[in-house]
């Protein structure tokens, strides 16, 4: 089976990613084994992959290590070019690719689209950037040296993506990857492998040399995983996924001492002071929270709201959330698409739970929508409790609790109070609050009077149980290079 026949009539263009099942930049299965990709929205089954192991990730990873030496050996203006040919390819190709990410993971369409113009930026900035790899001269301590340092690729990457962000997160990695003169293994997640591939058929169409870029179809992900943490040929692993696998691949690559760039789990808080500008505060929020369904790893998770404006906060947030329909992600006006897989949703549900048995209160949804999808209405709790399982875990879905808070230092200290530190965000208008509180937060990213922020000319990361390295501007494209420092006598 290829792609479902009605997906297959949703594309304008089929043509490129009729090859998606069975491709050159895909090794040969090893095995007859196959696995299902279904739209969460619907039930329905969309196409039926290789399911590849152990024996498909070596033969990868034996491509990429020969291939990587001629990459990095074309000039940063080569491989620059064809990194913007394949921004050109997904451009032109984006309401195709969206559609393949809203059946295979129910985004709204618009949302899609929107990721997918953010993937091929991606591609855009790392383009540029390809051409602006620095090294440096050292003023010697004695006359007779000549003290440089150079940046050259680490080797052969090892990258595997989540569902979340099928195809930012391929891009995200792959595309500095390869301007720093990388090649590249990628695994994308089992439930969202198609939009990965059909961008990968494009990469194929742009032109880059066999064996830089390789894709690796798996129904799960120890396995595969597990040979590129320990397979002597990669150099570098970078995942985005939860902070338990990101701890199991750091041990794995601990024997070789493997260079990392881990993008883990969140527990963001929005805090909303006294002094903040409300409506901005409520659309802020809004987006923050709801964005993918509350499936992002920077999605608000815990909304602290100062006692002045709280009830004028909770009372506008609640109208707005009960005007946010749920449903396929191709119907138009659909603002929710539905979880992912089933074990989210119950995850969700154990979260209200927790929080009705300890004393919270459901203020709108709170309950999953019955039908084929996996839907839960979008919610919002008060009365939370520093105890609630809401208020210490990443609920990854469409459920907002807020917090009532008082004292302006306390609420710093309980939003750094976790092992988390992705991304936060507040509001308020005081200069020096602004300055204080955005120095305070133990995060990576602080959103200051905005509820948006990621951006390619950014560096996107997390500090403490968050991860470690940065994904995008220039910072990113130094995770892919290794300093060497060249000292030259005799002169
Ligand atoms: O993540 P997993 P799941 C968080 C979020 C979510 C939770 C669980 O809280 O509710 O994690 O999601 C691959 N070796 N985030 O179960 O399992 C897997 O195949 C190597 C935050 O989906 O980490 C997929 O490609 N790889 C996050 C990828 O890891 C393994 C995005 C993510 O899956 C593996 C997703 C193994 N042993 C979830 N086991 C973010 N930071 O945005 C799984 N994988």
């Amino acid at each position: 089976m290829a792609l479902s026949q009605t997906l297959i009539r949703r594309l304008k263009d089929p043509k490129p990613f009729e090859t998606i099942v069975t491709a050159p930049w895909l090794v040969s299965p090893a095995s007859e084994r196959t696995f299902e990709v279904f739209n969460p929205s619907t039930g329905e089954l969309l196409a039926e992959l290789p399911d590849m192991g152990v024996a498909e990730t070596r033969a990868a990873i034996d491509r990429a290590a020969v291939a990587q030496p001629e990459w990095a050996g074309l000039t940063a203006r080569d491989r620059s070019d064809m990194l913007w040919r394949w921004h050109q390819l997904i451009v032109l190709h984006t309401d195709d690719l969206a559609a393949i990410l809203t059946a295979e993971m129910g985004k709204p369409l618009a949302e899609a689209k929107s990721e997918v113009s953010h993937a091929a930026a991606y591609l855009q900035w790392y383009a540029e950037e390809a051409n602006r790899i620095y090294g440096e001269t050292i003023a010697a301590p004695s006359l007779d040296r000549r003290m440089l340092v150079i940046k050259q690729p680490i080797g052969v990457v090892g990258a595997i993506t989540p569902w979340n962000f099928p195809a930012s997160m391929v891009a995200r990695k792959i595309s500095p990857a390869l301007a720093a003169g990388c090649a590249v293994v990628l695994k994308p997640a089992e439930q969202t492998p198609l939009v990965a591939g059909a961008m990968f058929a494009l990469a194929h169409e742009a032109g880059f040399p066999p064996g830089v870029v390789n894709l690796i179809y798996a129904s799960e992900g120890d396995a595969v995983g597990r040979e590129l943490c320990t397979h002597p040929a990669v150099r570098k692993i970078s995942f985005t996924g939860s902070t338990e696998v990101g701890r199991l691949l750091m041990r794995q690559c601990s024997d070789q001492v493997k260079k990392l760039s881990l993008e883990l789990g969140g527990n963001a808080p929005f805090i909303v002071f006294d002094d903040a500008d409300v409506d901005a505060a409520v659309d802020g929020a809004i987006q923050a929270k709801f964005r993918n369904a509350g499936q992002t790893c920077v999605s608000a998770n815990r909304l602290y709201v100062q006692s002045g404006v709280h009830d004028e906060f909770a009372r506008k947030f609640i109208e707005r959330v009960q005007t946010l329909s749920v449903g396929d992600g191709f119907q138009p006006d659909v603002a929710i698409g539905p979880l992912i897989d089933t074990r989210a949703l119950a995850k969700i549900e154990g979260h209200v739970a927790d929080a009705l048995d300890k004393g919270g209160s459901v203020r709108c949804g709170g309950r999953r929508i019955d039908g084929d999808g996996t839907f839960f209405a979008p919610t919002v709790l008060t009365g939370i409790t520093r105890d609630m399982r809401v208020a210490q875990e990443e609920t990854f879905g469409p459920l907002a609790p807020i917090i009532r808070f008082d004292d302006a230092t306390q609420v710093v200290r309980e939003a750094n109070d976790t092992i988390y530190g992705l991304a936060a965000y507040f509001y308020a208008s005081n200069l020096s609050r602004v300055w204080r509180v955005a120095e305070a937060l133990e995060y990576g990213m602080v959103g200051i009077n905005t509820g948006r922020m990621s951006s390619e000319a950014a560096p996107f990361g997390g500090m403490k149980q968050s991860g470690m390295g940065r994904e995008g501007s220039r910072h990113g494209l130094e995770d892919y290079l290794e300093m060497k420092y060249l000292c030259m006598g005799g002169i």
